[in-house]
């Protein structure tokens, strides 16, 4: 039997040896009951006589029913629409003068992981394709216990204070009243709650830039989003940004094409991310520091403690370090993807905490939430939380305890049990907390070096790109457009006059306002009840650097095809040389081709025998696909241009900005659509046409190269076509 579920020779797989004690699989075994017993009959209940009443006897009823019943268990409260996948951590450059942590010694050592990345506000069932932020949280299994890495797509947060993480999210939650809308922020309590709370712009950027649709949850950067600390042998501390660079580059499809992927496919990247890894194309990313020494602390013009902030790399560069492999889908999507539980607080010695106020209250709030969800403090014990590593402590009891802890003593210190389990020295790897001196008043209040809201939402709007601009101000039209009330509207344009005046004008413009002058009201309203307002203002600052360009996804890698997905439309009459040749360059180049035709089955060439459709018209969408291919073929150019899905299946692709290929007759189904009436338009000489990542009667290889640009957004200029 084909194992489905291969692992790469090379990687760590102590995890996934570990997950195999508790596999089952009824291949060639009988059906039992929960308790073992064999079943005869699992087709009818126990009955007083053929048409009787139900008998109460029925335990093979019961359990099954009672068990059915008590299938499901409560979803995130944020982060439920999740897809995960096993992989492996390699170091490449030793950590030993910053860290002691283990896995960050020697080059070349593994680690498991786990990785769950997820939208944030939708239910379980919601679509992946939601303007939103995504997480991007891994577990490594390490020798020295679990370290959990629970970031983000974005490499800033909201709000400053945990304090404020309830309102947020009940904000940005469907409506109470009527639970409306699913897995969107275009709704009036979010840009409500945004509107009064100044710190929330830099974030807000993030959110209504291309970041928040990704094209693959392969395609993403991850963020560690706070300032962390290493600690290594001496006891010497530096503060750390964590960063995750995906080596495919980050790629973003359009709002449109993420609304109609929505129905199309609402599983879109959990499934791209499910094929990539089944067809062997494992998803890699580099692991990336910020390193800045621990007398550097108050050198820069934001707080290292303040997550609205990010350190542009061009002050602290990132240092790669090594690489994630996902080379393993789940066996059990409940079994792992769903109970996995991840918590900040999970570190290991030479890893710490820095103080920034939000971190300070996730680590209250992760054991807190999986205590509701996985329902007992034994969720350490499921498979996919328990670590490699041994675990000994005098914890005991508590529902669905696993472990039979044996012997007369669960205390400590003891001398019955001959004082076991002892405590590690930390030259036994025993953690201790850094010691960093404290000395402070107590105090319920927010730091006046945490009152700049805007210079990084302005440094993030200037590093954009033209494109990149014109979505974001898109972005704030559509869901600023979704909104009943028109205060909120007019606070949040004011909110962008201070991000950037052409942004706020351009949004107003669209909204059909004007930029409203300043408000009566101060601008944040998250004050205290005896606070001064004006205390409370946002300070005006300008960043020193005034681009960066790391922040923009428009230099990111463009240099290969990989696991790309290119639609070939083709029925009888197709060309059959035209179509395999172009089908097995894309194929050669890394890329994965799908045949189109308006039925499935076989379609029969001008020449050969018949080939094989992967997918009709039905049930394949350009939306779906990143370029799209027309072969030679009189009779199949001619018949294509008669069918209204192949027209329309043109014209998306075109509007979305991908790359589209044809040869010979296949020009004419291009002419035929809106699409080619543009690409006539912007003059049909070859070169303009490649410019626009048209590749009319071209070389193949120019069509490879056009599909790695992922996307001609210069044709947006133009005007749309109607699809
Ligand atoms: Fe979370 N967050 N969060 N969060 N978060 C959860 O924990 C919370 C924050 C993030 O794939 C919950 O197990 C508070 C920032 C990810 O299973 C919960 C605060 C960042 C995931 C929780 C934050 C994140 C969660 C819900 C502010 C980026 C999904 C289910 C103080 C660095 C993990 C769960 C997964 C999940 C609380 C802010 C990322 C309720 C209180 C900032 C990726 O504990």
């Amino acid at each position: 039997m084909k194992d489905s579920n291969p692992s790469i020779k090379d990687s760590n797989t102590a995890k996934i040896d570990d997950l195999a004690q508790n596999t089952e699989n009824g291949q060639g075994e009988f059906l039992t009951t929960n308790h073992g017993l064999r079943i005869n009959d699992d087709q009818n209940s126990l009955k007083a006589g053929e048409r009787g009443a139900t008998l109460l006897e029925d335990f093979q009823l019961r359990e099954k029913i009672t068990h059915f019943d008590h299938e499901r268990i409560p979803e995130r409260i944020v982060h439920a629409r999740g897809s995960g996948a096993h992989g492996y951590f390699e170091l490449h450059e030793s950590m030993t003068p910053y860290t002691k942590a283990k896995f960050l010694q020697t080059p070349g050592t593994q680690t498991p992981v786990f990785v769950r990345f997820s939208t944030v506000a939708g239910s379980r069932g919601s679509t992946d394709l939601a303007r939103d932020v995504r997480g991007f949280s891994v577990k490594f299994y390490t020798e020295e216990g679990n370290y959990d890495l629970v970031g983000n797509n974005v490499p800033v947060f909201f709000i400053q204070d945990a304090m404020k993480f309830p309102d947020l999210i009940h904000a940005v939650k469907p409506e109470p009243h009527h639970e409306m809308p699913q897995a969107g922020s275009a709704h009036d309590t979010f840009w409500d709650f945004v509107s009064l709370m100044p710190e929330s712009m830099h974030m807000i950027m993030w959110a209504m830039s291309d970041r928040a649709l990704p094209r693959s949850l392969r395609m993403m950067e991850g963020f560690g989003v706070h300032t962390f600390r290493l600690v290594n042998e001496n006891n010497e501390s530096v503060f750390v940004k964590f960063h995750w660079k995906p080596v495919l580059g980050v790629h973003a499809v359009s709002w449109d094409e993420a609304q109609k992927i929505s129905g199309k496919d609402s599983d879109f990247h959990r499934r791209d991310l499910w094929e990539a890894i089944d067809s062997g194309n494992f998803p890699e990313w580099n692991f990336g520091v910020q390193i800045v020494p621990e007398s550097d602390e108050h050198k820069f013009e934001f707080d290292l403690l303040d997550p609205t902030k990010l350190i542009p790399e061009e002050l602290v560069p990132v240092q790669i370090i090594g690489k994630m492999v996902l080379n393993r889908n789940p066996d059990n999507f409940f079994a792992e993807t769903e109970q996995v539980a991840f918590h900040p607080g999970h570190i290991v010695s030479g890893i710490d905490f820095s103080n920034d106020p939000l971190l300070q209250g996730r680590l209250f709030s992760y054991t807190d939430t999986q205590l509701s969800r996985l329902g007992s403090p034994n969720f350490h014990e499921i498979p996919i939380n328990r670590p490699i590593a041994p675990v000994h402590n005098n914890q005991r009891d508590g529902h669905m305890r696993q472990t039979i802890n044996t012997g007369q003593s669960s205390y400590h210190p003891n001398k019955v049990g001959n004082g076991c389990p002892f405590q590690a020295k930390a030259s036994e790897g025993g953690f201790v907390a850094y010691n960093k001196r404290i000395d402070a008043r107590k105090i319920r209040a927010r730091s006046p070096s945490f009152f700049d809201h805007f210079s990084q939402a302005t440094l993030f709007f200037n590093s954009q790109s033209e494109v990149e601009k014109n979505h974001i101000v898109a972005a704030l039209q559509f869901e600023l457009g979704k909104l009943e009330t028109e205060a909120i509207r007019l606070r949040i344009v004011y909110m962008l006059t201070q991000v950037d005046e052409s942004l706020a004008a351009r949004v107003a413009k669209g909204l059909g306002i004007a930029v409203p002058p300043a408000p009566e009201l101060p601008l944040n309203q998250s004050i205290p009840a005896d606070g001064d307002p004006e205390k409370f203002q946002p300070t005006p600052m300008v960043s020193s650097i005034k681009m960066s360009k790391a922040l923009s996804m428009a230099g990111t890698v463009k240099d290969n095809i990989k696991t790309r997905q290119i639609a070939i439309l083709a029925t009888d009459g197709v060309d059959k040389v035209s179509l395999l040749t172009m089908k097995q360059v894309l194929e050669d180049a890394g890329a994965q081709t799908k045949i189109i035709a308006p039925h499935l089955g076989f379609i029969t060439p001008n020449n050969g025998n018949p080939i094989k459709v992967d997918q009709s018209f039905l049930t394949a969408a350009s939306v779906l696909f990143d370029a799209v291919y027309v072969p030679d073929g009189q009779q199949s150019s001619a018949a294509l241009a008669q069918e209204q899905d192949a027209i329309h299946f043109i014209n998306e692709a075109y509007k979305h900005c991908k790359a589209i290929a044809a040869d010979g007759a296949g020009v004419k189904l291009i002419d035929a659509t809106a699409a080619g009436v543009k690409i006539h338009s912007a003059g049909k000489a070859d070169k303009s046409s490649l410019a626009l990542g048209v590749v009319l009667n071209g070389e193949a290889t120019e069509f490879v190269s056009a599909i790695a640009q992922h996307r001609f957004w210069e044709r947006e200029k133009s005007g749309k076509v109607p699809a």
